[in-house]
């Protein structure tokens, strides 16, 4: 018999290639849209599969919405990806970014108990969480400093995983996520908004493109990757936590040099650095060491900095 999953955050760049995933796999997919006044669902439609998931109008503020979720879609598997995500605006939306991000996971975790603790549960957390590092490459055993309300909440959420897991023998894992990118990125993270401005410039519609801390280093993978490494966590006979990275660290600067040789350009003649962007408090560098998700899931990346950041550029000089 065919599995039923449900995916909260499944208008989101992860939400669709999991989506996309799950149903290559056979599974029922039930997804909890959140009802916004614009068309939300472009990325589902990119990858051919927004008539094969069922909606379930919701909200992770609303605890009783996600009850209902539970209820309608008999999941056998959760994977919690809805969040307010992006790190900038967690400090102009803090209060908004606890609640989703943090007090949402909460909420998710209780309609498992109330309606079925059988329930397979999967919390996005993330390599924020890590913010002013501890130690040099970042495993399972890294002690946490988040810098920004965004690793904050994330991390209230990553805890509430692993004591609901203790407390209540959930199978809850948490997979602490490095960047991971795609062309379904949205267009405020810097990997897209440089690949969107490259293949604008490339087209003559944009002369210059602003950024913030260029000098910041990210260990950035490919999302169809990292969804891989979500399921693959509930899959497994117990309940645990994973970094999920690629062990390479790349800074902004390079990334930009990448994107813009890519479409043969040269950076230096139209990035310019603009303060606005930058950030209250910043991670300066993020390296994650992935060890134990390849010994014990046999998990690896399989997609390399300059292979993303070509893609991406291509996808956009396509919808151009
Ligand atoms: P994303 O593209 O920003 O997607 C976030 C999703 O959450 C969207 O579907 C959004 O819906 C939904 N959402 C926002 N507020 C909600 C609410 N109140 N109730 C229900 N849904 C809500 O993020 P992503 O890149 O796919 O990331 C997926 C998850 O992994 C997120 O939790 C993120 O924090 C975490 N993460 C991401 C990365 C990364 O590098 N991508 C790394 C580590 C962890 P709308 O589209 O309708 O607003
Ligand atoms: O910034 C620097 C910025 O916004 C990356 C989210 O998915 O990954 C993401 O968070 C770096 C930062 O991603 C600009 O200061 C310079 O150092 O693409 P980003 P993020 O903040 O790392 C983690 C793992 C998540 O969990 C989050 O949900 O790039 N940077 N100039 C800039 N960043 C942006 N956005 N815009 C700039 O102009």
């Amino acid at each position: 018999m065919s599995k039923n999953a449900l995916v909260t955050g499944v208008t989101g760049q992860d939400g669709a290639y999991l989506v996309k995933l799950l149903l290559e796999k056979g599974y029922n997919v039930y997804g909890l849209l959140a009802r916004r006044g614009s068309d939300s669902t472009w990325r589902l439609r990119e990858l051919g599969v927004e008539g094969e998931v069922t909606m379930i109008d919701g909200d992770l503020t609303d605890v009783t919405s996600l009850i209902r979720a539970m209820a309608v879609s008999r999941a056998d598997e959760v994977y919690n990806l809805g969040a307010q995500s992006f790190v900038g605006t967690s400090w102009t939306q803090p209060v908004l970014t606890a609640q989703v991000s943090g007090v949402g996971a909460i909420n998710v975790l209780e309609s498992i108990r109330i309606v079925n603790d059988k329930a397979r549960f999967y919390q996005a957390s993330t390599s924020e969480m890590f913010g002013l590092i501890q130690a040099d490459r970042q495993d399972e055993s890294t002690p946490f400093y988040p810098r920004s309300p965004y690793g904050v909440a994330k991390l209230m959420a990553h805890w509430a995983t692993v004591n609901y897991r203790e407390s209540f023998n959930l199978h809850a894992s948490s997979g602490i996520l490095f960047n991971h990118e795609s062309p379904l990125r949205g267009p405020e993270f810097v990997t897209r908004k440089v690949t969107q401005a490259v293949a604008r410039i490339k087209k003559g519609l944009q002369k210059e493109l602003r950024l913030g801390n260029i000098d910041a280093k990210r260990d950035w993978g490919f999302a169809g990757d990292y969804v891989r490494a979500m399921w693959m966590m509930l899959q497994a006979d117990k309940p645990d936590d994973y970094v999920i990275a690629t062990g390479v660290t790349t800074t902004v600067r390079q990334m930009c040099e990448l994107a813009f040789r890519h479409a043969g350009l040269n950076y230096e003649d139209y990035v310019k650095i603009d303060p606005a962007f930058f950030r209250p408090a910043e991670v300066d560098v993020l390296l994650g060491n992935p060890a134990k998700a390849k010994a014990a899931l046999g998990w690896e990346p399989s997609t390399s900095l300059e292979e993303l950041i070509s893609m991406m550029v291509d996808a956009d000089l396509r919808r151009l």
